[in-house]
């Protein structure tokens, strides 16, 4: 069905055609974005002197027009005419919301539509075609969406978007056409606890109205969650305060709902409550108002890892078949494929509403997820309801995906993760995009999570790095990749400058700063390395022990960038982590081999006997000396422990910690000046992250144990000291 319908050939034809009229030197191809269904391009006509005349069936939609009259002159006189008519089309795919035709030709455009949305898709598209110098690509198109409803839910941890970020992405997405936004910030105590039954104040009851209008002139749907699953009570008083809550918004304008469960524990879990829940308002609510156009539910079995009762198939049965249900995955952030959905669209008895966890950054928050939109699979077109994507707390840095993600909602097909990334570049800095693509590059590890969700770094140039790399490891130097390899570390330093200097758009520049300035912290020690290991290589002893000091200081200066954010879950600010630090890292240690008066009196090691044996390596970076296993899962038998040694001139401050899936009951964290006798650490503060002072200075031996009488299981995301003395390691 998908092939027969691009016509792409046909563009290719359409340039050996032009001609009719003016602009016939043009060889250039109408690009329209997202990429139409179909289309013929047949050179380009002149917009003709007199404007035209709007000729409609029905009074067009006013935002829509308002939009045309910004891109061709409208006159009532005119002797040219734009018709708008409804489609009559036997194809149910063009009867859909938001498909359309357009067919430019020298004298007229026809543009055929559904409803509102089509006409605005429509004049979306012909402003894509409309040329500075006066022309047109005369075109004939038909489109429509591959995914019904195709968008973005505002539903991280973090600082939620502000005004002026949620209406720039609403402009945003009625240019990808893509027609909802759901409003869900995890830190807004109107959406969630504790204060979900309570109405907005007054002025944030006056943006969101704002902003439900801004969505419709851009034809999205603004999708209001509540998230009552903290501490919801399954009774009248409970279900009459989400009714006035959800009225309240009703009055501001809203008239799409969505209920989120995600995140929660205890009695407010159980299926069967919920889907009575949702029930009741689909028929309260949604029945009685008559105009609602969506009514969500996010489970709170929302990603196969969690599917472990039998919830889905209770929500699957019992939920109003009218209600759709949101769904993450395999797991909490990962690629969404269709096997995935499959298994989930069978329990669930109707396509999944696809909540994609991606570009969203809560959970690894010193990175930035600048990469390709990529994981998420074209042959799912028919298993799934909706595609949205849960993006950054940076609102203008996450259109780098979304501009991805509009592509793939529209015309999967046609989506190619790459080719849409090295659009978007050129779509958000069109003044330095070569530079902007670069950084998104350096920026696109999403570092070690739970996940385990991987996306590549440095992607465009993995072969020369991987390859400098190896020769590196095998003791050999390559003089011209060693060039190039200098000339990308450059690179990042004046790309940087570029983005900042140049960029437009401000508040990107403002949510990105401490990364471009860290991109060229990066580059400046990558610079440094090399010349270290360019004199190791030629014998040069003095410049090598002098570039190895510049290299340790350039290090310093990325650590320096980090360290104030590296509070909580916050671990820093990391730019360049997959690839280009482990690669300086490696250039460091090669020269310290070399030249052993380099390398640091003594590592950090791990505790002797401990689980995790010798299968990793101790760290020691900026001021802390610890382990990291990226989340790898232990089971830790009673008595069993891992831990790390400082190194002796180190003196402890604390113990920090992140460790995922292991309660604190049975667990003890001991310090140690001997390695032989242990005592407890500070009170175990029972969360996930935390730090815990160590008093005792001559504490140089820190572990965590099962005191238990139970196997306990652990993901080990970091476990170290910081220190006050720091000692001169490389990693
Ligand atoms: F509702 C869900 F579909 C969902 O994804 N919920 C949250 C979401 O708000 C958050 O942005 C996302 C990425 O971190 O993951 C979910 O939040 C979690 C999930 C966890 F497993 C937060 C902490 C977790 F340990």
């Amino acid at each position: 069905m998908k092939s027969a319908k691009h016509l792409g050939i046909s563009l290719l034809l359409g340039l050996s055609l032009m001609g009719s009229g003016c602009g016939s030197e043009k060889t250039k191809v109408a690009d329209v974005y997202p990429v139409p269904q179909q289309m013929e391009h047949n050179g380009y006509v002149s917009i003709p002197e007199g404007g035209y005349r709007i000729n409609s069936d029905a009074a067009p939609d006013s935002d829509a027009m308002a939009l045309l009259s910004q891109i061709v002159s409208l006159n009532p006189d005119a002797t040219n005419v734009i018709a708008i008519r409804n489609i009559a089309d036997e194809d149910s795919l063009m009867l859909q919301s938001g498909a359309y035709t357009l067919d430019v030709t020298s004298d007229s455009i026809l543009i055929g539509i559904n409803d509102g949305r089509s006409l605005f898709y429509a004049v979306q598209t012909l402003s894509q075609l409309v040329e500075p110098d006066g022309t047109v690509a005369a075109v004939s198109i038909k489109d429509y969406p591959d995914v019904p409803f195709r968008g973005v839910v505002e539903g991280f941890y973090g600082t939620p978007w502000s005004f002026e970020n949620r209406a720039s992405q609403l402009e945003f997405y009625g240019r990808m056409k893509m027609n909802t936004y759901i409003y869900g910030p995890k830190d807004d105590p109107y959406h969630r606890s504790p204060y979900w039954r309570e109405p907005y104040p007054a002025d944030q009851a006056a943006a969101i109205r704002e902003l439900v209008a801004e969505a419709g002139k851009n034809k999205v749907d603004f999708v209001w969650a509540l998230h009552p699953g903290m501490d919801i009570k399954w009774n009248d008083a409970d279900r009459k305060a989400a009714l006035r809550k959800l009225n309240s918004m009703y009055d501001l304008g809203v008239r799409a709902f969505a209920v989120f469960f995600d995140d929660i524990d205890g009695d407010q879990t159980d299926a069967m409550k919920q889907v009575e829940f949702m029930n009741f308002l689909k028929k309260e609510f949604v029945d009685a108002k008559g105009d609602i156009s969506q009514l969500l539910i996010c489970p709170t079995e929302y990603n196969k890892g969690w599917a472990k009762t039998d919830y889905l198939n209770v929500i699957g049965a019992n939920l109003d078949p009218s209600i759709k249900i949101m769904w993450t995955g395999n797991t909490v952030c990962g690629d969404i494929t269709k096997e995935g959905l499959d298994w989930v669209n069978n329990r669930i008895k109707r396509p999944a509403y696809v909540w994609w966890n991606f570009p969203v950054s809560d959970y690894t928050l010193a990175h930035l997820l600048m990469g390709p939109a990529s994981g998420i699979d074209t042959a799912a077109q028919n298993d799934m309801s909706a595609f949205v994507s849960n993006p950054m707390e940076y609102a203008e840095a996450s259109k780098v995906a979304l501009y991805g993600v509009g592509q793939y909602t529209w015309n999967m097909s046609e989506y190619d993760p790459m080719k849409s990334w090295t659009r978007a570049a050129d779509y958000i800095v069109p003044e330095a995009p070569e530079a902007f693509r670069l950084f998104c590059e350096t920026n696109s590890d999403i570092g070690p999570n739970t996940w385990m969700y991987f996306h590549p770094e440095q992607f465009r140039h993995a072969e020369l790095l991987s390859r400098f790399s190896d020769t590196l490891a095998g003791g050999g130097y390559d003089e011209a990749d060693a060039a190039a390899v200098n000339d990308l570390f450059g690179r990042l330093i004046s790309a940087s400058d570029s983005v900042r200097d140049l960029a437009d758009n401000k508040e990107l520049v403002r949510e990105i700063d401490p990364w471009l300035a860290q991109t060229a912290n990066v580059g400046r020690a990558g610079q440094a390395a090399m010349q270290m290991l360019a004199a190791a290589k030629s014998g040069d002893k003095a410049a090598a022990i002098k570039g190895h000091q510049d290299t340790k200081a350039a290090l310093q200066a990325i650590y320096d960038q980090s360290r104030p954010y590296r509070k909580g879950e916050q671990d820093g600010i990391r730019s360049g982590s997959q690839v280009l630090m482990p690669l300086i890292y490696r250039m460091v240690e090669s020269v310290e081999a070399a030249y052993p008066e380099t390398a640091p009196a003594a590592r950090p090691r791990i505790v002797d006997g401990s689980v995790l044996g010798d299968s990793l390596e101790a760290f020691r970076e900026d001021d802390v000396a610890g382990i990291g296993a990226h989340f790898r899962t232990i089971t830790m038998k009673p008595g069993e422990y891992f831990g790390v040694v400082v190194e002796p001139d180190a003196e402890p401050v604390e113990l920090i910690y992140d460790l995922r899936r292991m309660t604190a009951a049975g667990r003890e964290f001991q310090g140690s000046a001997d390695g032989i006798s242990w005592k407890k650490l500070g009170k175990d503060g029972a969360s996930r992250i935390d730090t815990i002072p160590i008093a005792d200075k001559s504490v140089r031996y820190v572990r965590c144990v099962n005191n238990s009488k139970d196997d306990k299981t652990v993901g080990i995301g970091r476990f170290g000291v910081i220190t006050t003395n720091k000692t001169n390691g490389s990693n």
